[in-house]
């Protein structure tokens, strides 16, 4: 017995190569609850990150009562951590929305289905009528089921023919997307989790796994713990806890300014050339722009580098010798990079880096451009993310033509006379007025957008009518006209993937609160009532359930690197772990890693984008393209260094970071109702440098104003372990409190900034060229010392939040945390066999999928 609040990562199973998984089952019953006591346990995987834990979900008497990690799924391994274990289901039903709501007077008020659904479609209607589809807009998530995404695209592309649809992906892995796009002509990660286990070195990029995806982190400790450890590489300003493995494990921690990872791995690509690190049969062979690339990181010697990043010039040397002398490396990227300015760009330069030495495609030479949300994955492969179903090309007449037909509409109801609309640009649309109704589903905007001050007014617009789609009445859904209550994790059924391809199912195991439904009957009713329909008069989209959904999707799948035709749910449901797509009626067990022959879906009939300019975003076209020829080849895309457009200066002499702990997840709808977790982060803080704390009067605890150009915010200082010249804040903590700590929910419709905490107050409106991801850890602040502190600050010890004074009492797990950790051998299915995916490139003039195993 242990609990997962102190024992984030718990029992050590040290690991070595070629061994079989050792097996952990964590499992947590509600208080009071005994396993005997349990009348079913049903199959699903952890929603509240992107690895995808598989589990099992106890019901007892039609409720949610406990969880255990699922022993043979090659994802976890029997793992979880504090967050699928305590968070997964709120503690009580009590405030979660049971009856749709509709504002009356001013106030949002309680109806019945049918009455929100006409009042909709009537609003529907008549924008159509007046105004065009491109009235329209939908803001969705990277939280929903495969299922409910695909048929939001259908709906949205087919059925309307609006082109704005989009995800909160946008502000989370669309630079992932972006950057294997670029790169490797396609979304779809190259790498696979297996790779923990052969590699010999890991750089982790940007990525606080250790709090972000806890039980992948275990992994990697397994192996620290092993035989042969492999060394780690952490790039974080940070002091996470990533950077002291690092460090313990003889690699090296980089805590470059923010803002500077282009210009470092520029350095770290010059190193890795000049000193003929690099594998150049591979290159010639699968690989574009070598010599653009050597020419421009030519200036970025470690010197130069060390000067713009504040980094040791010795530090960047041994962490290209790392990356260049061991014989795997599997790297990981996310939001440190990803939330930038030279986001794709600095994205890109991992993939270069793996290109130069060959590592793509064999065991242990893993690159995963991370996912942050459980299903991000789907969000991107359904194009409900500003993207074409199955990782088609809106600028390839070949690919519209395909989902025509396989919607059965004509070709020019699709839009695609652009690209479909980013979300940073539908709320632009919003705020000036052409989008006249938008559809948030399963995201929570007023607290997770940047400049927060700029979003309430645009939610506040009268001429904009927006339906908030949700499990609770989030500080977003204050502004709504409609709220729709929707059925969460565990009362409803759908497919999801993470981030290593592995996709999983996740079966229904209570019935919703109330009158809740799932998203994807919400989204068929409102298009059985809109009428929309196909060429030959059948209902659009055809499907009524979950499983005719992912048929669906199958059909749209096949032939394209996601494909998906080999699985069937009932395939999901009984082989004891998620399975990895491309997974084909040939290859039904999966595919565990792409791109081993080195073929690469870059051809123009096949790729997903004609690629960008990686510092202007400019868009290469179709005949350029082509002229390219790259035949299957990778691209290695370079770009100078540009400084961030806001930097410290005098008035603002800090540079600040956002971003997560690892007790909570996004804006705390599940994590801040557990009282586990919510106790062991109770309310916001901002983290900052002991030598900065000094240079401002301010003490661990002090009440501190926290101000950028666009607001300000009131917190704790955590005196904490950061580099010199940065703090960083948790975004987590919006303006709704279980405890009524931040003042209760936001009383009046329109009162939403009453308590200043949120760290989106102070971020910019501002993205990078080409993936459109948001700048979140791109802005300058100053602190000022408000009134002196009586406590600590409430942020946690256990994580890179830790004080910098050893004497602040540590964390402590506090309510029913109980975790049962049964250590056993029991051995996993076979893995799928390694590499089994190949990748062939279809001869001119056919339209054969890139995706046809060879073997
Ligand atoms: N506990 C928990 N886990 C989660 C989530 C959660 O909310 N809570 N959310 C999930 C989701 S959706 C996501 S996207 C992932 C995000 O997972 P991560 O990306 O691991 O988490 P973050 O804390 O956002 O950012 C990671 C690190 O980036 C560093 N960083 C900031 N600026 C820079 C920079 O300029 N350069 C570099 N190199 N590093 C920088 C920060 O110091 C921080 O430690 O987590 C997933 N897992
Ligand atoms: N400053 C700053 N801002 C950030 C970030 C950062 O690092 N710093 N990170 C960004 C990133 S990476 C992300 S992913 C976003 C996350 O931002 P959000 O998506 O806004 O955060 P969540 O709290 O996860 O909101 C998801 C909502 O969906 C609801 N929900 C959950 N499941 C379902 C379901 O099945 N159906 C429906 N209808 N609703 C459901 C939840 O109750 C919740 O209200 O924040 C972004 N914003
Ligand atoms: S690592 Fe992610 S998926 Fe696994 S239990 Fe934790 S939150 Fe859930
Ligand atoms: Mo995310």
């Amino acid at each position: 017995m242990t609990d997962r609040i102190t024992d984030i990562w718990g029992t050590r199973t040290p690991y070595d190569r070629d061994l079989p998984w050792p097996v952990r089952v964590d499992s947590h019953l509600d208080d009071g609850v005994e396993e005997a006591d349990v009348d079913r346990w049903v199959g699903s995987a952890c929603v509240l990150c992107s690895n995808g834990c598989g589990c099992e979900i106890a019901v007892k008497d039609g409720r949610m009562v406990g969880i255990r990690g699922r022993a043979t799924d090659t994802i976890n391994h029997g793992r979880l951590g504090p967050k699928g274990l305590y968070g997964s289901w709120p503690d009580s039903t009590r405030d979660r929305l049971t009856r749709p709501l509709i504002r009356v007077d001013g106030e949002l008020t309680e109806t019945d289905w049918d009455t929100a659904m006409t009042h909709i479609v009537d609003r529907s209607r008549s924008l159509l009528a007046d105004h065009g589809p491109l009235s329209h807009a939908f803001y969705t998530s990277g939280q929903l089921f495969l299922e409910e995404y695909y048929t939001l695209a259908v709906i949205s592309a087919a059925g309307l023919g609006t082109p704005h649809l989009d995800g909160n992906t946008r502000l989370c892995t669309a630079t992932s997307a972006a950057a294997m796009k670029e790169s490797f002509g396609s979304d779809g990660q190259p790498g696979s989790y297996t790779d923990f286990d052969f590699c010999d070195a890991v750089f982790l990029f940007g990525h606080n796994m250790a709090e972000t995806q806890t039980v992948l982190w275990s992994r990697l400790l397994d192996r620290l713990a092993g035989a042969s450890p492999p060394k780690v590489v952490a790039v974080d300003p940070r002091r996470t806890r990533v950077a002291e493995a690092a460090l313990a494990s003889g690699g090296v921690h980089l805590a470059p300014m923010p803002g500077t990872n282009q210009a470092l791995l520029n350095g770290l690509i010059r190193e890795i050339i000049v000193n003929e690190w690099i594998d150049r049969d591979y290159l010639a062979a699968h690989t574009i722009g070598f010599d653009e690339l050597a020419s421009v990181v030519d200036s970025y010697t470690p010197e130069r580098v060390a000067s713009i990043c504040e980094v040791p010039a010795e530090d960047i040397r041994r962490a290209a010798e790392i990356f260049g002398t061991a014989d795997r490396v599997l790297s990981t990227v996310l939001q440190g990079f990803y939330q930038s300015h030279q986001a794709t760009a600095a994205s890109c330069q991992v993939n270069n880096l793996h290109l130069l030495r060959g590592m793509l495609g064999r065991p242990g030479c893993g690159l995963l451009q991370m996912n942050g949300q459980p299903t991000a994955q789907n969000t991107r492969e359904t194009g409900a993310n500003g993207d074409l179903p199955g990782f088609r090309n809106w600028a390839n007449p070949q690919h519209i033509a395909e989902l025509a037909d396989l919607w059965n509409v004509d070709e020019l109801q699709i839009p695609h006379w652009g690209p479909p609309t980013h979300a940073m640009q539908i709320w632009r649309y919003a705020e000036q007025g052409s989008v006249r109704l938008l559809w948030i589903s399963a995201t929570n905007p007023a607290v997770s957008l940047p400049d927060l001050a700029r979003v309430r007014e645009i939610l506040r617009r009268a001429d904009l009518f927006v339906i908030v789609q949700d499990g609770f009445r989030t500080e977003t859904a204050e502004f709504a006209d409609v709220v729709l209550p929707a059925a969460l994790w565990g009362e409803k059924q759908g497919t999801f993937t993470n981030a290593s391809r592995t996709v999983h199912l996740s079966d229904r195991a209570v019935e919703p609160p109330g009158e809740a439904r799932a998203d994807l009957d919400i989204f068929l009713d409102y298009a059985r009532r809109m009428d929309l329909r196909d060429r030959d008069d059948n209902p659009l989209p055809p499907w009524s359930d979950a499983e005719g959904a992912f048929r669906g999707w199958q059909e749209c799948s096949r032939g394209r690197l996601c494909d998906y035709t080999g699985l069937s749910y009932q395939r999901l449901r009984e082989n004891g772990s998620g399975i990895p797509w491309p997974c084909t009626p040939e290859h039904p067990d999966g595919s565990d890693r792409l791109y081993a022959d080195g073929v690469f879906p870059t051809d123009p009939q096949v790729c997903e984008t004609y690629g960008h300019d990686l510092l202007t975003g400019g868009a290469v076209s179709a005949e350029q393209y082509r002229a390219i020829r790259p035949d299957g080849r990778a691209f290695l895309k370079a770009a100078e260094y540009t400084p961030p457009e806001e930097v410290p200066d005098e008035d603002y002499p800090l540079a600040c970071t956002t971003g997560r702990t690892v007790y909570h997840f996004h804006t705390r709808t599940k994590t801040g109702r557990s009282a586990a977790l919510r106790r062991a982060a109770p309310r916001p803080w901002v983290e900052l440098a002991a030598a900065d704390a000094e240079r401002a009067g301010i003490s661990e605890g002090d009440l501190v104003r926290v101000e950028s150009r666009r607001g300000y915010v009131c917190v704790p200082a955590r005196i904490g372990r950061g580099r010199e010249g940065t703090v960083f804040l948790p975004f987590h903590y919006g303006y709704w409190d279980v405890d009524g700590a931040a003042g209760g929910p936001p009383t009046g419709a329109r009162d939403g900034e009453s308590a200043p905490r949120a760290a989106n107050e102070l971020t910019r409106t501002m993205w990078d060229p080409v993936s459109k991801q948001p700048l979140f850890v791109i802005s300058a602040v100053r602190l000022i010392r408000v009134a002196p502190g009586r406590e600590p600050a409430p942020a946690p010890t256990t994580g890179a939040s830790a004080p910098c004074d050893p004497g602040i009492p540590a964390t402590r797990a506090a309510g029913d945390t109980e975790v049962r950790e049964s250590l056993g051998s029991a051995r996993p299915p076979a893995a799928p066999s390694t590499p089994t995916h190949t990748h062939g490139v279809p001869a001119p003039g056919t339209s054969t999928s890139p995706t046809t195993p060879r073997t």
